[in-house]
């Protein structure tokens, strides 16, 4: 469902195979050790061993192939996730920040730019602290366990979290990343499936763990700018948009 999930998959498929493979090689090796070192043919132990090379040269072959894929595939296709996030203006960018339990989205508004936020200022109508002293704070849009993206473009999300880590995972997406106190992380990805996806928190963050969810929409590009307008006319004072009022829509 999203751009890069294939890559992921098939990558996944790539190292089952090799297992496979591997297993077959493996297991044969023991079948034909059990029969070729049975007690019958060989009563006494040796205490020579094995004084061939061969062994040797396998275990340095197998020892290059995993080192092959872990530096020449594995790295790189983390390296890529990682380190190319899309372009500023190119994606739709958004916080997210995880709360015992629950998510709390921060959209930037129609100005684009997302208002400043310092934790010493938030109260229970402020949960992530937003400085109303900010302009660029003014038409931003808080909402609490949904968010909606539109399908086809780059989603850019700064995560974080007010308490303890947490951890932001679409499964459909391949996606997951965790959400540490005092630091803002950023995923990207691109939805290629409109579609409404669960949001789960993949670290036992507390007691309220398994209830801890939300929920990523991915609309046509019309009905997230409805969905946006909405949630815009709904917001009252940088407060969260809580899921009555988005339920009531
Ligand atoms: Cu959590």
């Amino acid at each position: 469902m999203s751009e890069h999930g294939k890559q992921i998959d098939e990558f996944m498929e790539t190292i089952l195979w090799f297992s496979v493979i591997l297993f077959a090689i493996w297991f044969g090796f023991f079948v034909y050790a059990l029969a070729r070192f049975r007690a019958n043919k060989n009563p006494n132990a040796s205490y020579e061993g094995l004084k061939a090379d061969w062994p040797k040269h396998l275990e340095w072959t197998i020892i290059f192939v995993e080192m092959v894929l872990l530096f020449g595939f594995s790295v790189p296709l983390w390296g890529n996730r990682v380190l190319n996030p899309p372009g500023p203006g190119e994606a739709v960018t958004l916080e997210a920040v995880a709360q015992q339990f629950g998510w709390i989205f921060h959209y930037p508004g129609p100005d684009g730019r997302l208002g400043r936020r310092d934790m010493r200022l938030a109260d229970a109508m402020n949960p992530i602290g937003i400085d109303k002293s900010d302009p660029a704070s003014k038409d931003d849009i808080i909402t609490m366990n949904e968010m909606h993206v539109p399908v086809g473009k780059p989603v850019l999300i700064y995560l974080g979290s007010r308490d303890v880590v947490h951890n932001y995972y679409v499964i459909q997406m391949r996606i997951q990343r965790d959400a540490i106190p005092g630091l803002t992380i950023p995923m990207w990805f691109t939805p290629t499936h409109t579609g409404r996806f669960e949001i789960a928190c993949g670290q036992l963050c507390g007691v309220g763990h398994f209830a801890m969810k939300g929920f990523l929409v991915v609309d046509t590009q019309s009905d997230y700018e409805a969905w946006l307008k909405q949630m815009g006319q709904l917001s009252q004072n940088n407060a969260p948009i809580g899921e009555k009022a988005l339920a009531r829509r």
